[in-house]
C-alpha cells in the first residue's frame, strides 16, 4: 500500500501495457478510441490483428505504450502460431495487462489466459461491449469474475459504442504503471510507420470486401511509398493461396480490387491528410501462410 501511495507521487510514470483477449474482443476498437485515431485495423471478422502495434496515450502524468495483439486461439497454422506467439510475447514483456472479456463472454477464456500468464504478470480484467447486455447481465457477469478478484487489480466495464469507461481505464491503469521519464516523445502516437499502417488499412478493406476464408489467406506486401507533401504513391501487392482466390480479389472486370483499391484509399487519405495514389496488385503465393521463410518475408518473424 505504501508503495502504491509513494509511487502516485512520482513526477512522470511510463510502461508497457499488453492488450489481450479472444480474437473480436474488442482490443484494437479500445486502442483506437483511447488514442483518439484510426490507427490499429478493425473487423467485424475475428483474428484480424496479426502483429503487434504499440499505442501511445498521454494521461496525466503518465506516459501508457499500449502493445495492441493477435486474439489469443490456437489453430495449426503457422501464421496462427505465429499470432498466438506475439500475444504471448506481449503480456512476457510488459508491465501490466489488460484482458479484455466480451460481457457475454463465458469465462473459459480468462481461465486460458490465466493459465497463459505464467509470470504472473499483473493484469486488469476489462469488460468489453457492454451496450450488448442488460444492467442485469452485467452484475450477473461481475458477480461471475468475484472469485477471481485476488487474481487481478481492478475490473472495469467499457463500452466504446457507448462511450463508456474511458477515464475509470486509464486512471487505473496510471495507478499501476512504475515511476519513469517517459520512453517516447509525448506527441508521439506509436510507433509503427506508415507502411504497417498503410499495410493494415489495405488489409482492413480486404476483410471488408471478401468472405469466407479469402481474408484470413490474404497478405499485403507494400512494394514501394513515394512520399511527397501532398501526395503520397504507393504500390502494393495482395499476396493469395490460390489462383481461384486471385480471380475473386479481382473480380469482373476488376470490379472488386478496385473497391478494395478505393475504401484502402480513402482510409490512407483520412490518415495521412494527403492525396493517396494507389495500385493494387495480385500475386500467388501458395502455401505462404504455413511456411516459415515466406512468413518471414512478410514481417511475420518468430524469434
Ligand atoms: N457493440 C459493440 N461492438 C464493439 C465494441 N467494441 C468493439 N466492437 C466491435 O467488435 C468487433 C471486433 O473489434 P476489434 O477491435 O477488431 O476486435 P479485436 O479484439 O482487435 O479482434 P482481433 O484483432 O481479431 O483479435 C468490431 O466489429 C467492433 O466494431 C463495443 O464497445 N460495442
Ligand atoms: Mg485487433
Amino acid at each position: 500500500m505504501s508503495h502504491d501511495i509513494s509511487s502516485n507521487q512520482c513526477p512522470t510514470k511510463a510502461g508497457f501495457v499488453a492488450v489481450v483477449g479472444r480474437p473480436n474482443a474488442g482490443k484494437s476498437t479500445l486502442l483506437n478510441w483511447l488514442v483518439g485515431e484510426k490507427l490499429a485495423m478493425v473487423s467485424k471478422k475475428a483474428q484480424a490483428t496479426r502483429k503487434r502495434m504499440n499505442i501511445i496515450v498521454m494521461h496525466d502524468h503518465a506516459q501508457i505504450i499500449f502493445v495492441d495483439t493477435p486474439g489469443i486461439h490456437e489453430k495449426e497454422r503457422l501464421l496462427n502460431q505465429f499470432m498466438l506467439s506475439e500475444a504471448v510475447k506481449a503480456i512476457g514483456d510488459c508491465d501490466l495487462v489488460l484482458f479484455l472479456s466480451p460481457a457475454k463472454d463465458k469465462l473459459t477464456h480468462y481461465k486460458k489466459f490465466l493459465e497463459l500468464n505464467t509470470k504472473k504478470r499483473p493484469h486488469i480484467v476489462v469488460l468489453t461491449k457492454i451496450d450488448e447486455v442488460s444492467q442485469e447481465d452485467l452484475l450477473t457477469k461481475i458477480a461471475e469474475f468475484q472469485p477471481y478478484q485476488d487474481q487481478f487489480l481492478a475490473l472495469i466495464p467499457l463500452s466504446v459504442t457507448k462511450g463508456v469507461g474511458k477515464d475509470q481505464l486509464l486512471d487505473e491503469i496510471v495507478k499501476h504503471l512504475p515511476c519513469s521519464p517517459w520512453l517516447y516523445d509525448p506527441e508521439l502516437l506509436t510507433t509503427t510507420n506508415i507502411r504497417e499502417i498503410y499495410r493494415e488499412m489495405i488489409r482492413e478493406s480486404i476483410f471488408e470486401n471478401l468472405s469466407d476464408e479469402i481474408p484470413y489467406e490474404t497478405d499485403v506486401i507494400i512494394e514501394k511509398i513515394d512520399e511527397q507533401p501532398h501526395l503520397d504513391r504507393v504500390q502494393a501487392t495482395i499476396v493469395a493461396e490460390k489462383k481461384s482466390q486471385k480471380m475473386i480479389i479481382v473480380g469482373r472486370g476488376g470490379s472488386t480490387i478496385k473497391r478494395i483499391g478505393r475504401d484502402a484509399r480513402l482510409k490512407m487519405e483520412q490518415f495521412s491528410g494527403k492525396k493517396i495514389y494507389l495500385e493494387l496488385f495480385v500475386s500467388v503465393k501458395s502455401g505462404w501462410s504455413k511456411n516459415k521463410k515466406m512468413l518471414s518475408e512478410l514481417g511475420y518473424n518468430f524469434l
